[in-house]
This record gives structure tokens, sequence and C-alpha cells, in this order.
């Protein structure tokens, strides 16, 4: 180890920021619409293979489910990014394996109480890249933040990480999501600025 940028806090917080992106200490609130009231004794994940239902798990059936603690940068379309996140919750890696299930297509769609949507691809959220995070920074998810569960897809523009995550549809193809249908890009990789579907 040489004495480098990487030995600089601040330097090392640049060099972890996609282009065009401003650090933030805050957690912005982001939300297309108010707040869900969720109550985890009607909660229910549903996974599904086009219109087909997989498995449905109710809040204590996906508490049973095996746990991750990860910590992760995030990063907003809208221009700012947060090191070192806190999450904890359940892999996609082991949500499918409890279905026991190989992903039937490459692509899918998270799906929201309120009505939001994002399109992912498998590949996207497989190999340990994506968790349904059920606590942040050691608490239970705030209700504004997607509580009680939101998908996280850290390495892609937060705009993918659903909240209060209902349901995981497998697709036979790419499918636009909310914001995808509205302009913005269909993978949404902050390191290639994949912000909207057409260059500006
Ligand atoms: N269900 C749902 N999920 C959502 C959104 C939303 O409006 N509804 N907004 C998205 C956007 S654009 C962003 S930037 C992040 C914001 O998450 P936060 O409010 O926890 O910062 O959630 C994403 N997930
Ligand atoms: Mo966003």
């Amino acid at each position: 180890m040489s004495t480098s940028d990487a030995d600089d806090p601040a330097a090392n917080g640049q060099a972890r920021l996609p282009p065009r992106q401003v650090l933030t200490a805050k957690f912005p609130v982001m939300s297309m619409d108010a707040t869900p009231a969720l109550d985890i004794a009607d909660w229910s994940l549903t996974l599904k293979h086009g219109v087909r239902p997989l498995k449905r798990w109710d809040w204590t059936a996906f508490s049973a489910l095996p746990r991750q603690r990860i910590v992760r940068d995030i990063h907003c379309v809208t221009r700012w990014s947060k090191l070192d996140t806190a999450w904890e919750g359940v892999m996609l890696d082991d949500l499918l394996a409890d279905a026991g299930l190989a992903a039937p297509t490459g692509f899918l769609l998270a799906h929201s109480a309120d009505g939001y949507s994002t399109n992912l691809t498998a590949a996207d959220v497989l190999d340990g890249r994506a968790m349904i995070a059920t606590h942040y920074d050691g608490q239970p998810l705030a209700p504004a933040h997607g509580g009680p569960a939101r998908l996280l897809v850290p390495h892609l523009y937060f705009w993918k990480s659903a909240k209060w995550l209902t349901g995981l549809q497998f697709t036979a193809r790419e499918e636009a999501g909310f914001w995808e249908l509205r302009g913005y890009h269909l993978r949404g990789d902050p390191w290639s600025e994949q912000r909207f579907a057409e260059a500006e």
C-alpha cells in the first residue's frame, strides 16, 4: 500500500462519485406521490412469471428468509450520491432459492404499493447485486423510504430501487416501468450516465 488518493477520505469520496454527481450526507425522500400506509399484517410479496404467480410470501414467511447486511453507495439521477449506506434484508438470490427457481426470463418488473414500477434485467438483480431491504442504518426502514420493504439495486440509479415493494414479475421481454415510460433510461448505470433514453 502506498500513500495515494485512496488514503484521503475526501479524494476517495470523489473517486466514488459517478460523473456529474454531488455528495450528500442527507437522505432525501423522492416519491412520485404520498407515502402509502402499509401494515405488515396485510403485506405480501408476490413473485410472478408473466401473469402466473410462482410464490407469495407474507411478512412472517419473508422474515424467515436468510438475511444479509450490505454497505453500498447510492446514486440518484437528480444528482445526489450518498456513500456507505447500510442496509439489511433478503438478497434476490435467496428469494429465488426459497421459491426453488432460477430466473425464468432475463427481465423483470418490480411493482410497488403506490402504483410505481421499474424494469430490471435478471443479471442486474442476481449474484449479490440486489436486496429487498427491510432495515436502514440498523432501524426498520422508515415508511417514507419504502418501509416495510423496498428493492435496493445500488449499482443503478436509485429510481430502480422500488419502494413499498409488493411484486416481482419476470417478463418475456424488456418492459419499461414508470419512469422508463417517461423517458428515463431502460438500465440506468450511473457510471456511464444512463440517465435518459436518448442522448441529451
Ligand atoms: N414505489 C416507489 N418507489 C420509488 C419511487 C416512488 O415514487 N415510488 N421513487 C424512486 C426514485 S425516483 C428515487 S430517487 C428513490 C428515492 O428513494 P428515497 O426516497 O428513499 O430516497 O426511490 C425510487 N423508488
Ligand atoms: Mo429519483
